[in-house]
């Protein structure tokens, strides 16, 4: 038999490129949330496959920006941290964007001394002159890196790429236990599944001044009793986030729940309630309460 391969894989980009649609699809399972607002994943988040004689181990990790409040500086912290542990970088963009505006990640993609796949995604916008000019623009900037074009969202060269990252993984025995998933707790699937809606169904500042915090998750055979509470920054906020005769709340309820009981298998009440912290974006205490530290 071969010897046995293992080792972080961990996924860079800009926001909204595809970084969660890709890690969803390497690992089977819906794991990181995706919607088409920036900034939708605020964690790293681990995706782990597993194999006969490997062990993969994907992060997930927040969309590069100039952070300008403290939740954004932990979530280019989270980035950072996946530079430092991987054995293998996917650097992810999307057709017609231009590299990331942060220099030092650049430079550290460069250099970096272990495997850099440029994954160039969403080919499916493009026709074949303009895949074709892509492919030679990234090549060109990033001589080091594998370019691989990818349709994240259709699967297509998916397979391949990841079959491709199995062979760079270097021997090692797992990580992790092999029937391990992820590193993220229930709960934490819990707040990322309501966050999802918030980002879908509310428009502007909401959905960035929204976190959630379960404090009740009990599981019997039948049923799963979840309390969840949404913390908004602003008394104006929680207006907005319950609507008119609490009917906005309630879809955000009642979807959540649907998504829920597809995840866990089994059926959920969900109780949702809305506070506000205040500030909790700038406040190192509360940020380290919600997860957001380095
Ligand atoms: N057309 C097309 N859309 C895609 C593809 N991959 C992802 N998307 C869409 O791009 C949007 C962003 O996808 P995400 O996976 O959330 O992107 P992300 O890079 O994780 O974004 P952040 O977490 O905000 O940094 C979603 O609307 C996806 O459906 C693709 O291959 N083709
Ligand atoms: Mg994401």
């Amino acid at each position: 038999m071969s010897k046995h391969k293992a080792g972080f894989v961990n996924i860079i980009g800009n926001p909204n490129v595809g970084k969660s649609t890709l890690m969803n699809a390497f690992v089977g399972e819906k794991l990181s949330i995706i919607t088409s607002k920036a900034q939708t994943t605020r964690h790293r988040i681990l995706g782990i496959v597993n194999g006969d004689d490997f062990q993969m181990i994907l992060s997930d990790t927040p969309g590069v920006i100039k952070p300008s409040y403290g939740l954004q500086e932990s979530m280019m912290d989270f980035v950072k941290s996946a530079f430092e542990d991987a054995d293998v970088l996917l650097y992810m963009v999307e057709i017609g964007e231009k590299s990331l505006k942060d220099e030092q990640f650049i430079r550290k993609l460069k250099h970096s001394e272990v495997p850099v796949l440029l994954l160039l995604n969403k080919i499916d916008k493009a026709d074949q002159q303009l895949l074709e000019e892509q492919l030679q623009y990234w090549q060109q900037e990033f001589p080091n890196a594998e370019v691989h074009p990818i349709s994240a969202l259709n699967n297509f060269n998916v397979k391949e790429v990841f079959n491709r990252i199995v062979h760079l993984l270097p021997e090692a025995p797992p990580y992790f236990p092999k029937d391990h998933l992820t590193d993220k707790p229930e709960r934490f699937f819990v707040n990322e599944t309501i966050r999802e809606k918030i980002l879908k169904y509310y428009k502007k500042e909401i959905p960035y001044a929204v976190e959630i915090e379960t404090e009740e998750f009990l599981e019997d055979d039948k049923i799963i009793r979840i309390r969840s509470v949404i913390m908004v920054e602003r008394d104006s906020q929680k207006g907005i986030l319950i609507g008119h005769k609490g009917t906005a709340l309630k879809k955000v309820g009642v979807q959540s729940r649907k998504d829920l009981e597809a995840f866990f298998d089994k059926q959920v009440h969900l109780e949702l309630v809305v506070k506000v912290a205040k500030n909790w974006r700038s406040d190192p205490r509360q940020l380290r309460r919600f997860g957001y530290q380095s």
